[in-house]
């Protein structure tokens, strides 16, 4: 059996490690123990903050191409670590190892991304009103950043927050997900020997209490923006902090996400579209699928094919690289989704999958690949039929292997339908219809928008994020997310040697405005 690592906080280039703290153990096997952390205090997180300002004051003014050479740095090295990287994500949240190199891959794209971005980060020349005066915008770094990441996309996610920030010459305090400690240890060892200097990145690991305790740091005007991915009602309370002091938020929460299927579709792709939206990382991804909305005339025809594939689906030990999906990431997580099996799935329901709730000796799942399904979290993939628009499987996220369906006439019924929960984070369509895909595109309220597509696996150089209940409008990857990181600053520089004022000292232009031809 693998040894277990021993993770430590990072704070001005110091590894600290404290003999108590958490475990985390690897879900698809609950007895291997994948890594031990310390849980962060108030006052390990104002040790961050101190140590993250003092490196602001200087990190700030370095070069922005020597940022992005930082950047390059550690894309090549997490390159060279891909597959060793990919194995202990997989060991230790449980995602099927080819998604797992799905995920560290996503961080080479955004190193990519953001090394050459370094030689552009433009400014604008803008055109004066007076003579001999000349205007400029910068962008400027905003300062400390406190960053708070789910488990789901343990380095993925927090790379497109980090990496961009410190493009931007901002400094970090990094809470991972205290479900994946060590993948974050080896992120930030690699980071640390990709040449930043120390206090460039602060990492303090623990649970919600240490995520407050950062959070907290708004108030004490220690950061000057917080970027959280996570549940909509913690992200609404960290949004309030940050708004309360007059800070903009970097805010990925939760979705509903719905995938309408239309009758003029390619119905096999959307099938195959559908089972990894629904069931892809245990539909643990905040883009993964909610609400299958399909079209009366082709539903049951589209349902025989997408259920046989659901129930032909393997589930096993991730690291199998025949694995489809694998175990649920942590116990909490299990216990939400039996919760739900239990208390959402109503009476006017159909479930039209195998089974629900947890996969046990007494209620298996035939397609395991030889995996003991009995060692880890593992749940049935479960196909809920009949769902109406008021119904709470309708309107709230489950973030796992539960899936609703539901059906309609009209396009506009599917318009109202993909609308309805209020979430705006991702919403699919399968059409040939151009005009039915750019209507959607149109009506349809959500940051990211998939045509024949699955609702999940977005690239790394979109805009990715969402509006309404997923979200405050912030966005993340690519061009975009440097919005987030930096202000705006405009220059006007006169040197016509005279104090001239703008809007006053403008000659008029003689015109006769009532003149007619
Ligand atoms: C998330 O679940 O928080 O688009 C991020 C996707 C992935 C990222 C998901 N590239 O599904």
């Amino acid at each position: 059996m693998a040894t277990h690592l021993k993770v430590s906080h990072l704070i001005n280039g110091e590894w600290l490690a404290h003999d108590e703290g958490f475990e985390s153990r690897n879900p698809a096997n609950l007895e291997e123990l994948v890594a031990i952390a310390p849980i962060g205090t108030e006052e390990t997180v104002l040790e961050a903050a101190h140590s993250a300002q003092h490196a602001f004051s200087k990190f700030k003014r370095s070069p922005a191409p020597y940022r992005g050479e930082l950047i390059h740095n550690l894309g090549a090295l997490v390159r060279s670590n891909k597959e060793a990287l990919a194995q202990l994500l997989t060991r230790e949240m449980g995602k099927p190892i080819r998604e797992a190199r799905g995920s560290v891959q996503e961080v080479i794209d955004t190193c990519v991304f953001f090394a050459s971005e370094g030689r552009r980060l433009y400014g604008q020349t803008v055109p004066s009103e007076m003579p001999n005066k000349k205007l400029f915008t910068f962008r400027r770094p905003v300062g400390v950043c406190g960053i708070i990441t789910a488990g789901n996309f343990p380095i993925a996610v927090p790379a497109w927050y980090i990496v961009p920030a410190v493009l931007c010459g901002n400094t970090i305090i990094w809470k991972p997900s205290e479900i994946a400690p060590g993948i974050a240890h080896a992120f930030a060892s690699l980071m640390e020997k990709s040449g930043f200097p120390k206090g460039v990145l602060n990492v303090v690991h623990g649970g919600g209490k240490t995520g407050e305790a950062l959070a907290g740091l708004c108030d004490k005007g220690l950061i000057q923006k917080i970027g959280f991915t996570g549940g909509t009602q913690v992200g609404k309370q960290i949004g309030q902090k940050a708004g309360l002091n007059l800070q903009k938020a970097c805010l990925e929460l939760g979705g509903k996400n719905p995938l309408v299927v239309m009758p003029d579709c390619n119905l096999e792709a959307a099938v195959e579209a559908a089972v990894f939206s629904a069931f892809g990382t245990s539909g643990q991804r905040c883009t993964s699928l909610g609400i299958l909305m399909l079209h009366e005339s082709i539903k049951e025809v589209f349902l025989d094919h997408f259920l046989e594939k659901v129930t032909q689906i393997t589930i096993g030990d991730p690291r199998k690289e025949d694995t489809f999906y694998g175990p649920m990431m942590a116990k909490r997580f299990m216990d939400d989704y039996q919760s739900f099996c239990d208390e959402w799935i109503e009476p006017h329901h159909e479930i039209r999958s195998p089974s629900k709730g947890r996969i046990t000796s007494h209620n298996p799942w035939l397609k395991t690949n030889d995996s003991d399904l009995m060692l880890g979290l593992y749940a049935h993939p479960v196909v809920v039929d009949n769902v109406k628009s008021t119904d709470t499987l309708f309107l709230e996220e489950t973030f796992g292997p539960i899936m609703g369906i539901t059906s309609f006439n009209t396009f506009d019924e599917a318009l109202d339908l993909a609308n309805t929960s209020g979430y705006g984070l991702s919403a699919a369509i399968f059409t040939n219809d151009p005009k039915a895909a750019f209507t959607f595109q149109e009506e349809v309220r959500s940051g990211m928008i998939s045509i024949n597509n699955s609702t999940s696996g977005a690239e790394a150089h979109l805009p990715f994020g969402g509006i309404g209940r997923s979200g405050n409008g912030a966005r993340q990857s690519g061009i975009w997310v440097i919005d987030e990181f930096t202000y705006w600053q405009s220059v006007n520089w006169d040197y016509s040697n005279a104090h001239q004022l703008a809007q006053i000292d403008v000659p008029e232009i003689p015109f006769d405005p009532h003149y007619t031809i």
